[in-house]
């Protein structure tokens, strides 16, 4: 039933006795071997000798995107160059990427997390999977592909775009597996209607949607769009990629493959540690890297944990989803709201597509935020100015419910909004 039979199953005690040990090792492994750490835990006056059980990590420092960007490229690489045999970088256009390396058993370390995951979230050896993340430097397709490939499934690597030609290598290898962010997915269901091919003629079963959120709203849209089952999927390039934590089937939560990576959950203000079950910054400690040792890395992505059984038989901890990243986070008129809050209450009215964008500009002094949405081609076929005029209201209104302030929304022609191949843009900020 489990991919990982000794791990997916442990009790809570067992579990944390399994990373102390790892924890200790690793953490002598980052002293030892990266300068910015020696220093660090120097500065503070840590020895990493104290380090002995999880409890001890909040004596250790945290570690940022800019810490390991002021130590580009390698200042964070922990082995001779010699032994790396992959690198791989943040997905971000601008400025220097974010580097992970891999040695050897880094590597075979990802292929099993992926292997994992993908077993968790259904993947068996008789599927058909189409790995429309983009191959590239980003992590997504390598992870997914070598995850399938590890479990016996026949793998397709399509890389992401060319829309049409997926839905033609969907029909003629009856690929059963979407792998995709879930703004590919939507983009990709749209183009199935236009090319006029019925979902029930394909024989995809199950998406797996990750590196960017996904509201339940925007599933919603995916699964019956598509008709399948989506599940979604976590990572960031700095620990490696996706192989961090997915969903099962019961989609309760994203279990974290937490004897490679330690989660914490902690109040982005004070930095101090919050309960399970309280929402705040992930911060992840690497339990099994050699090549990049990461100590109390900040995520900047806010959730909450839930330990417990899962209804899959796991006992391994959740997140739940993302509900944002602390440097998206927008702030209007004092009021904080994520962009994954309003996308909620706009995908709840049924007349709107999930294709949107959200812009900020500054009206005088103060901060105005705009949304356009594209409507159903049958709505817009269908409606009057005073029926467009009616729906855009009500939206505001929930949206004015939501966030207490006002939002200006406008409904737009179908298929006027860019369609996202990767990662989607949704928020323009020309404040
Ligand atoms: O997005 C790795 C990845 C690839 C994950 C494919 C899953 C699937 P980065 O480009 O470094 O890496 O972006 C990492 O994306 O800190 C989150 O803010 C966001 N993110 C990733 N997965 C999810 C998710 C890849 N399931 C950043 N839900 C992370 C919400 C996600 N946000």
């Amino acid at each position: 039933m489990f991919w990982d039979e000794e791990i997916e199953g442990l009790s809570c005690d067992e579990m944390t006795h399994i990373q102390g040990e790892k924890l200790r090792k690793q953490v002598k492994h980052a002293y030892e071997r990266i300068e910015f750490y020696r220093k660090r835990f120097d500065a503070i006056g840590v020895n990493p000798g104290e380090i002995k059980t999880v409890e001890d990590i909040s004596s250790l420092p945290f570690t940022t995107k800019s810490d390991l960007r002021n130590n580009y490229p390698y200042g964070f690489c922990a082995v001779p160059h010699s032994d790396i045999i992959r690198v791989h970088a943040s997905s971000g256009t601008t400025g220097k990427p974010t580097p992970v390396f891999h040695t050897k058993k880094d590597l075979e370390n990802w292929i099993n997390c992926m292997a994992r995951n993908c077993y968790i979230a259904g993947i068996r050896q008789d599927d058909v999977c189409q790995i429309a993340f983009r191959y590239a430097l980003f992590t997504g397709a390598f992870g997914h592909h070598l995850g399938a490939e590890r479990i016996g499934a026949t793998v397709i690597p399509m890389s992401s775009g060319q829309t049409e030609r997926q839905l033609m290598m969907m029909q003629d290898f009856k690929t059963t597996v979407l792998h995709c962010t879930p703004s590919y997915a939507i983009t990709i269901a749209e183009k199935m209607i236009d090319m006029g091919i019925d979902k029930r003629s394909l024989s995809l079963r199950l998406g797996i949607h990750g590196a960017e959120p996904m509201t339940e709203e925007l599933r919603g849209e995916i699964e019956e769009g598509l008709g399948i089952l989506s599940i979604g999927d976590y990572g960031l390039t700095e620990l490696g990629g996706p192989g961090v934590s997915i969903e099962c089937p019961e989609q309760a939560g994203y279990h974290i493959n937490e004897d490679y990576f330690f989660p914490e959950i902690v109040d982005p203000e004070t930095l101090k540690p919050l309960p399970d079950g309280e929402i705040g910054e992930l911060v992840f400690t690497t339990l099994q890297k050699e090549a990049l040792a990461l100590i109390r890395y900040r995520t900047r992505d806010i959730t909450h944990l839930e330990r417990g059984r899962c209804a899959c038989g796991r006992t391994l901890i959740r997140h739940k989803p993302i509900k944002g990243r602390t440097d998206d986070m927008l702030i209007i008129g004092g009021v904080n709201f994520f962009p994954s809050q309003l996308e909620s209450v706009l995908l709840g009215f049924e007349e709107v597509e999930p294709h949107y964008v959200i812009r900020l500009t500054k009206k005088g002094r103060l901060d105005h935020v705009s949304v356009d949405i594209e409507t159903t081609p049958a709505f817009w076929s269908k409606s009057s100015q005073d029926a467009r005029a009616g729906l855009t209201r009500k939206m505001e209104m929930r949206a004015k419910d939501l966030l207490g302030f006002r939002i200006e929304i406008s409904v737009v022609e179908p298929s006027s909004i860019p369609r996202s191949e990767g990662k989607a843009k949704r928020v323009i900020d020309n404040r």
